[in-house]
């Protein structure tokens, strides 16, 4: 940017020319990219793009989180003043993040889906570019993952949820969010020797040889201790974080479509998510956050911060690769 910004600029989401810095612009007015960054279809030089998938076709209980990437984004109007707190560096001038919009996708063709979806996120990291992907249901991260393997491999996954999303579905036309990293394991798309799952709190047959720690064990031990032993599990390998706002309590983030209770508090999620700190993270989303539920907007305040974090983390990772 050449001309000095001045204290009160408006629609910094379009006009934010360099892709850097903090925002000025008062939270509860203008264009409502996430965290204000820059939106633009110019994948040039972009080192993470957020982008969102608003499909919620695949819920198996109540559907609406076809609302979370506006939700999360205007949730997300309310931080980019200052740096992440306690961090120690600022990604948002430090690192050039855009807003690459949503995928546009035609409701009324379910079964092309998947593709489309797939070739949405290859076409992101083709440019080198990384995603933080703000869903929408958890099915997203079937195509998104395949997306990911095709460029680094199988990927070692660090899922946040209350369901595993492990039941058994062999038929590769079915669409259902509950059965999307079962999926990925068939496929090979997911190391699920190297994978965790954390937070689960509901029943499930088979964990396919993917890692847990359960709601009950990460209480009784605390978020350092599960955040410990997920970096020991995921090693350096190429890392996917996924992060299903169902893995918070309901208590504090009810928007969502399968609650269950016993979850993560918010504190417990912030400390882990930062405990995390050095895994070779190539992207990840936040899903499930469906915004009708929770007058409050509490839901998508939380899914806004973790998005925050992931960003965080992926910049960290970056640094550690001398990039
Ligand atoms: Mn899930």
């Amino acid at each position: 940017m050449t001309q000095e910004r001045t204290a009160r600029e408006v629609d910094t989401a379009l006009r934010q020319d360099d892709r850097k810095g903090l925002t000025l612009e008062n939270s509860f007015a203008g264009v409502t990219s996430f965290l204000r960054r820059r939106y633009t279809k110019d994948l040039q030089g972009v080192e993470l793009a957020v982008t969102g998938v608003a499909f919620d076709t695949a819920t198996s209980n109540r559907s609406g989180a076809r609302f979370g990437p506006r939700a999360v984004r205007e949730a997300s109007s309310l931080q980019p003043y200052t740096p992440p707190y306690g961090w120690g560096f600022d990604p948002l001038s430090e690192n050039v993040i855009t807003d690459y919009g949503d995928l546009a996708f035609d409701p009324g063709r379910p079964q092309d889906f998947p593709a489309v979806l797939q070739a949405h996120i290859a076409l992101i990291l083709d440019a080198g570019t990384g995603t933080l992907t703000l869903g929408g249901d958890h099915f997203i991260t079937l195509p998104i993952l395949r997306a990911y393997a095709a460029r680094f491999g199988p990927m070692r996954v660090i899922q946040f949820d209350a369901h595993s999303d492990l039941w058994a579905d062999d038929d590769p036309e079915r669409i259902d969010h509950g059965t999307f990293m079962y999926k990925a394991v068939r496929e090979g798309i997911v190391d699920a020797r190297h994978s965790v799952q954390i937070g689960i709190r509901t029943e499930c047959s088979d964990y396919l040889g993917v890692n847990v720690i359960d709601a009950f064990e990460l209480h009784e031990h605390g978020p350092k201790a599960a955040a410990a032993k997920a970096r020991e599990i995921v090693g350096d390998g190429p890392c996917y974080i996924t992060f299903d706002i169902d893995a918070l309590d309901p208590g504090f983030a009810p928007g969502t479509g399968t609650p269950v209770w016993g979850g993560l508090t918010p504190n417990q999620a912030a400390v882990m998510l930062r405990a995390l700190d050095g895994v070779a993270l190539k992207g990840g989303d936040v899903v499930e956050v469906a915004p009708a539920y929770d007058a409050t907007g509490a839901t998508a305040i939380m899914g806004a911060h973790v998005g925050t974090e992931l960003i965080c983390l992926y910049c960290r990772a970056l640094q550690g690769q001398g990039t």
